[in-house]
């Protein structure tokens, strides 16, 4: 089957920053990735389209009358990220598809490869922008078009820059009912597998999240003249709530993280008079979740409180936990048995586009064995020629053993 990991190299080399590998949203490198994904679905013998948002969605028909597996991930990525990121669930399928072709073979079903546009969110800060207009239409997208990007370009210029039109986003919807199961293959993007010493796993639950935005205002003052106790500092107070945003996760056993934080005006010798942070906390199940923000926000509300300081958080993003269902995990298990690998199963801690489907088709996921930890949102991030080709096999095997329920 083809190289995947030399196209997921070839891939990386598509990146915003000449410096490292970040490929954002509807940029010059995001197109040109897309374009190369859209001839290799092509060259695989699939009937290929490009969505509203510009995600490239590639087809093999099934039998007449069959319903679709969708199969897909994303190709966009963090910021200095990882290069198998979402686009090894891309790649993998695609080769399968090509196989089959090549075989002559005719897939159960119909089978389509999605290559979603947006899924990290990057540039405008949105998360499963593409997957949830696929399901959702202009309703998901069209309160995000006046979002900007760091160089103050609005979400609907950028798409009008590609070619896309900011009026036509209900053209991305999907019927879902003629899917029967969607599909993601992806890294594992921890260290279980490693430690395992497995090499593929089946995935038994997605974690869900939440990601805010926090703004504290203080005072800004004269870091001479100031006494400490008259203070109100905006940049102390939200050091102590970003402690406890991590003191409050790790009670719980659950995640909580600040990615970003920046200081308004920030200047060496002022007191920060407005500081805004992003929290993103994940558990497996909704409640934990929930009582985990509780704790959180009632302790930022503490510490504003006796540092006389004010805080505001906003969430800018939400998706529920959700399970891979039964049946599918029966089948990528028996799929990775068939090539000699252990089936392990394992919840995932990251986020995914099956999660966005899995409210409206059954989902599974399999993921592959993250080398070099098990580190991903790193350049660092890894995985084995081995692992990708045992991965190729189970994937073919799935796809031809698969049996809509
Ligand atoms: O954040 C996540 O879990 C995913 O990488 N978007
Ligand atoms: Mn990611
Ligand atoms: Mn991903």
């Amino acid at each position: 089957m083809d190289d995947v990991l030399s196209r997921a190299a070839e891939l990386g080399r598509h990146s915003d920053s000449p410096r490292n590998y970040t490929r954002t949203y509807l940029t010059p490198a995001h197109q040109a990735a897309a374009r190369q994904i859209a001839a290799w679905m092509r060259e695989a013998g699939m009937a290929v389209r490009v969505d509203a948002l510009g995600s490239v969605v590639g087809r093999c028909e099934g039998p007449p009358g069959a319903r679709t597996l969708l199969m897909g991930s994303h190709f966009d990525s963090v910021r200095d990220g990882g290069k198998y990121d979402g686009v090894l669930g891309i790649l993998l399928p695609i080769a399968v598809v090509g196989e089959l072709n090549r075989r002559g073979e005719r897939p159960p079903v119909a089978l389509e490869v999605a290559a979603f546009a947006d899924e990290e969110g990057a540039r405008f800060k949105t998360s499963f922008l593409a997957s949830r207009a696929m399901l959702e239409g202009a309703a998901s997208v069209r309160a995000l078009l006046d979002r900007r990007d760091a160089d103050g370009v609005t979400f609907a210029d950028a798409m009008r820059a590609v070619g896309l039109d900011p009026d036509r986003l209900d053209e991305a919807r999907i019927d879902p009912s003629k899917l029967c199961a969607y599909f993601e293959l992806h890294i594992e993007q921890g260290p279980v597998l490693l430690g395992q010493g497995a090499a593929l796993g089946v995935v038994t639950s997605i974690a869900g999240g939440s990601r805010h935005l926090v703004t504290v205002r203080g005072e800004a003052g004269h870091a001479g003249t100031v006494p400490m106790p008259m203070r109100r500092d905006a940049m102390a107070a939200a050091a102590e709530m970003v402690l406890a945003v991590e003191e409050c996760a790790a009670t719980d056993q659950l995640v909580g993280t600040v990615g970003m934080l920046e200081v308004k005006n920030g200047t060496g010798n002022v007191i920060a008079g407005e500081v805004g942070f992003t929290v993103d906390l994940r558990a497996p199940d909704d409640p934990r979740r929930r009582a985990l923000e509780d704790r959180v926000f009632a302790l930022f509300d503490a510490i504003a409180a006796r540092r006389g300081v004010r805080v505001e958080k906003s969430r800018r993003h939400e998706v529920r936990a959700a399970p891979c269902a039964e049946w599918l995990q029966e089948q990528v298990a028996a799929a990775i048995a068939s090539v000699g690998a252990e089936p392990v199963r394992l919840p995932s801690g990251a986020g995914h586009d099956a999660m966005i489907f899995a409210g409206v088709v059954d989902v599974g996921m399999m993921f592959v064995r993250c080398g070099a930890g098990g580190v991903s949102h790193n350049p660092a991030e890894t995985v084995t020629a081995e692992d990708a080709s045992l991965a190729a096999r189970a994937l073919l095997r799935f796809v031809r053993d698969f049996r809509a329920r």
